[in-house]
């Protein structure tokens, strides 16, 4: 050991202007969705990510063996703790598995002012097909947690749900998306995966207006969690202090690449977080 490896070194002057953002969502085995791709999300953004665990799921991508909910007070304290500690900017909602835990999370958000902007992402039923979230906490979010939100994401599936009917074309999705909206009196994103054929088309509902949002979609990768991914991309976008459309349109660019460059093992895909193409801050420690 040379005398140099033993010497303590002053840290450099530490960087105080990090964005910071906070997810609130279920812990996925896999690490492909949940918070793990939020945090890996936040990370690629240059956002500092925090976690408030809802649920622990054993799974792989292709298979749900088992949820645990975890107890409602520890979901509530984590929220209240890093709220009174840190200074947050976003806020994404993921799997809330329960009532009783959907109840803590809204508790727990009392405390945020309505400045902080809220994604919520109403996750029911993993890509594999196995169900997520309890069948009775849908109620929650049409009558309590939309309510909060600045924007939800459902894909077409939760959108079937919360409006009780099917959406299988364009139109029914331009219908689908202002109906929503006016239900839950807040902005939509509609994710329209792979109804267009060739292109991923989502539509935002926000200020009164429709506009659509575009990527090829890409085929015959099974990655899971790239609804987890994107609505934390949009939310690290609104920590940074962008306009709710341009961090849809960083945060759909930045889910295409992660997708396109998937890494595979075998049959299991995932996601890379580390393919988007530019960077999206500028300054040390990118
Ligand atoms: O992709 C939806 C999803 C969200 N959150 C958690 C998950 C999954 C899918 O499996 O496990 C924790």
């Amino acid at each position: 050991m040379n005398g140099e490896e033993n010497q303590t070194r002053a840290a450099d002057s530490p960087i105080t202007d990090r964005p910071v953002a906070l997810t609130i969502a279920g812990s996925d085995s896999s690490a492909g969705a949940g918070i793990q791709a939020d945090l890996k999300t936040f990370s690629a953004f240059s956002v500092y990510g925090l976690t408030a665990v809802t649920c622990v799921v054993a799974e792989t991508p292709g298979k749900v063996l088992r949820i645990a909910g975890v107890e409602p007070g520890i979901v509530e304290d984590q929220i209240t703790i890093l709220l009174s500690s840190f200074p947050v900017a976003a806020i994404k909602t993921g799997l809330l598995y329960s009532s009783e835990i959907i109840t803590a999370v809204l508790r727990a958000l009392e405390q945020a002012p309505d400045t902080i902007p809220l994604i919520v992402d109403p996750v029911m039923i993993a890509t594999s097909g196995d169900r997520l979230l309890k069948e009775d906490a849908v109620d929650l979010y049409k009558t309590r947690l939309f309510r909060r939100a600045s924007l939800i994401t459902p894909n077409l599936a939760e959108a079937s749900v919360l409006l009780g009917r099917q959406i299988a074309s364009r139109d029914q999705m331009e219908e689908a998306v202002i109906a929503l909206s006016e239900d839950f009196k807040t902005s939509v994103l509609l994710k329209g995966g792979h109804l267009a054929g060739n292109e991923a088309i989502d539509l935002l509902r926000h200020n009164g207006r429709t506009r659509s949002f575009s990527a090829p979609f890409v085929k015959e990768v099974k990655t899971h969690g790239t609804g987890c991914a994107y609505s934390a991309a949009i939310a690290a976008g609104l920590a940074l202090r962008c306009p709710l459309e341009q961090a849809i349109e960083r945060a759909k660019i930045y889910v295409h690449a992660a997708i396109r460059n998937h890494f595979a093992w075998n049959d299991i895909h995932a996601l890379n977080h580390s393919a988007h193409p530019s960077p999206f801050r500028e300054g040390r420690g990118k």
